[in-house]
């Protein structure tokens, strides 16, 4: 590659890209890791985009109708992080890229969301921040629909290396994003050849573009070097009504010695070579030193969508005051007040009539009463709408003709539809929750993992999720889920035992800001078991004393979900023979471990024996039976140690042993 030709042709541009190009370079340097190549590589396309094209103001990153720009290749974070230093967002200051991947920078080895304004989502694990901007660009769909161009009309960018593109979730969002004709989505494929391992021809040889044009996407293909072409293909994207790929052909590792090679992908610390490149760039200044001119000129940039935002801010201010609040209310994550008071009245009418229903048709129920008071909600299912019941009346279809619509089929796409839900979410003013079985949670599970890391309340609708789900047999049943969801970090796993607990468990999910749940749902018809209605939510202590015992208390059962009802079946058993028995319903561990000790104590005292009954594996229970005060000796748990198989679900408790009786033989053993 001629630098001195590619510096003769563009000067200005040339030396404004070479600020990211340093910047890295010097903060790469400094951490003594990271990955040099493909910030120095993506730097003229950024510098034209933020240039020319993005619509955003450094002093108001939160501006909701901003432009998004999403670094799905996330290990060239310092490309970002020098944007928005150059840009002038106050946080992101140069000690901040010179603490570049230390303990309490904001400048972390991947972009994570949260840690400074400007960073849309966390990135680092490929593919994922290509698929958020699928959700990203269909919340802005929907919002436009909703509030009109004038609240809703921007852009979503995304930055995919050939990583990105070989993840198998690339699929999913590329085909759902030509599905939808999510024209307002542009990604840049950083097409320079190179990963880990050497050139992509190592691993494949697919013809992106023509895999972007097979799924419905506008195709364009140019050097990346070149400002005049980048900026024309991005015009060209803007004016498209499909979404649009432009292939960037570009060098990892611009003007350095390592250019074009694996070793350009990652930390380019010689400091001879260091100097050379700058030198070859025309760079004269010493370390993190850039120029006042050029400076400011990024500064420039930083606030030229300053005019636009106040207009914005003085359209909206011009809506009516109901209209303003609930904007504001649904970019808020705020509940609308009506939402417990029709929780409640959903509770009692359950608690009065006492139906036996699966707790996937009482989160249905639920939706009913949630969906028409909360605008914001979007659902949907990976092809198993009629499984999940994630389907309310009033929602609507999503669909090119009807950007109104408020239920999204994903397809059998359970990754993409859990990524893009995380992109609705991150977009704001939506709030996406989307359905699969249980089983499939693994199919789903890097998107999951991210919603808990950023902190984004995602919703996991997860249904048939025992063997309890009957003929479909182990590959569907899942029996280690619960606990991979439960070891999570921030994550809230509700396992609710009739339509009570279910109602409070979508209050919980869709009152929490930043933590995502997942709903553990039965295939099967369960009885109700709080007949007695409660206004307080008592899921939400996570886990309360359902039934106590009658005369001196000396087993203490402890169930969730479909097992509460055997719980309290073993219980009259054990009553019977005079065995007084407590049974703790337990829809939510995380927010029992929330709880104040003494809550705890009073719900779990030292002393009665202890039995777990879950229709899944053990992992995780002995918190709960030999800590808090409990045993190992006087503690027991019912329920999996093997997958399941296809039979009839009663055939399978019994044969499996997850039964009232084992609960009391289980008991007594332990007495
Ligand atoms: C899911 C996932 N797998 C593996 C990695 C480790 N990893 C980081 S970058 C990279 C190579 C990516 O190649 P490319 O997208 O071409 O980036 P470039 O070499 O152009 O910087 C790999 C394997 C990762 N971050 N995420």
């Amino acid at each position: 590659m001629d630098i001195a030709a590619l510096r003769a042709a563009h000067p200005d541009h040339w030396m404004r890209a070479a600020a990211i190009r340093t910047l890295t370079l010097d903060a790469v340097a400094a951490a003594n890791s990271g990955h040099s190549g493909m910030p120095m590589g993506m730097a003229d396309v950024a510098t034209v985009l933020y240039a020319n094209h993005l619509k955003f103001d450094a002093t108001a990153p939160d501006w909701p109708d901003r432009d998004r720009f999403i670094l799905s290749a996330g290990h060239g974070s310092m490309l970002l992080y020098s944007l928005l230093h150059l840009t002038g967002y106050p946080e992101m200051t140069l000690d901040e890229l010179k603490n570049f991947r230390q303990w309490g920078a904001i400048t972390a080895g991947h972009p994570e969301y949260g840690h400074a304004p400007g960073i849309e989502t966390t990135t680092g694990p490929l593919g994922q921040g290509l698929s958020n901007a699928v959700g990203f660009a269909m919340a802005e769909e929907i919002l436009r629909a909703r509030y009109g161009k004038a609240l809703m009309d921007h852009h979503t960018y995304a930055i995919a290396g050939d990583g990105c593109l070989m993840e198998g979730v690339s699929q999913e969002a590329i085909t759902l994003a030509g599905r939808h004709q999510l024209g307002r989505l542009i990604v840049f494929w950083d097409n320079n050849n190179i990963t880990i391992d050497g050139t992509v021809e190592l691993s494949d040889r697919t013809d992106q573009p023509a895999r972007f044009r097979a799924a419905g996407w506008h195709v364009q293909e140019i050097d990346g070097h070149d400002p005049d072409a980048i900026d024309a293909a991005i015009a060209a994207a803007k004016a498209s009504p499909l979404p649009s790929m432009i292939a960037c052909k570009t060098h990892i590792a611009l003007g350095h010695a390592a250019q074009d090679t694996s070793k350009g992908h990652g930390a380019l610390t010689d400091l001879g070579q260091l100097q050379d490149a700058k030198a070859a760039y025309g760079w004269t200044t010493g370390p993190f030193e850039v120029p006042a001119e050029i400076k400011s000129w990024w500064e420039k940039v930083g606030s030229r969508g300053a005019t636009a935002r106040a207009e914005w801010q003085s359209r909206l201010d011009a809506l009516s005051d109901r209209r303003k609040a609930e904007f504001a209310r649904i970019f808020a994550r705020d509940v609308p007040k009506s939402l417990a008071s029709r929780i409640r009245a959903l509770k009692k009418q359950i608690a009065d009539e006492a139906p036996k229903v699966a707790t996937r048709k009482a989160s249905e129920m639920a939706l009913e009463v949630i969906n028409p008071v909360m605008s914001e909600t979007v659902g949907g299912s990976a092809d198993l709408t009629g499984s999940n019941n994630t389907k309310t009346g009033d929602l609507g279809v999503f669909d090119t003709d009807n950007r109104k619509g408020r239920y999204i089929y994903w397809g059998i796409r359970e990754h993409g539809m859990a990524a893009a839900m995380n992109g609705m979410a991150l977009h704001g003013g939506i709030r996406p929750y989307g359905g699969t079985f249980m089983a499939f949670t693994d199919y789903a599970r890097p998107a999951m993992r991210l919603a808990a890391l950023m902190g984004i309340p995602t919703v996991f609708v997860m249904t048939h999720d025992s063997i309890g789900l009957g003929e479909d047999g182990p590959t569907h049943q899942p029996v280690e889920h619960l606990a991979i969801s439960r070891a999570t970090p921030n994550t809230m796993v509700f396992r609710p035992a009739d339509t009570v607990e279910t109602a409070e468990a979508w209050e919980l999910a869709l009152s929490s800001k930043s933590t995502p749940s997942v709903l553990s749902l039965t295939r099967q018809g369960l009885p109700t078991v709080r007949t007695e209605h409660k206004t307080k939510n008592l899921t939400a202590q996570g886990a309360y004393v359902l039934a106590e015992a009658t005369g001196k208390r000396r087993a203490i059962i402890l169930a969730t979900g479909s097992e509460v009802s055997i719980a309290l079946a073993a219980r009259e058993l054990l009553q019977d023979e005079g065995i007084g028995t407590r049974v703790v319903s337990m829809p939510c561990w995380d927010l029992f471990a929330d709880q104040s000790e003494s809550y705890r104590r009073k719900v779990l005292p030292a002393g009665p024996v202890r039995v777990g009954v879950e229709a899944a594996v053990r992992t995780g229970w002995d918190r709960w039976l030999c800590g808090e005060r409990g045993r190992e000796a006087k503690s027991g748990f019912v329920g999996m140690d093997s997958f399941g198989a296809s039979a009839p679900a009663d055939v399978l408790y019994e044969k499996f042993g997850i039964t009232a009786q084992a609960v009391v033989d289980k008991v007594k053993s332990l007495l």
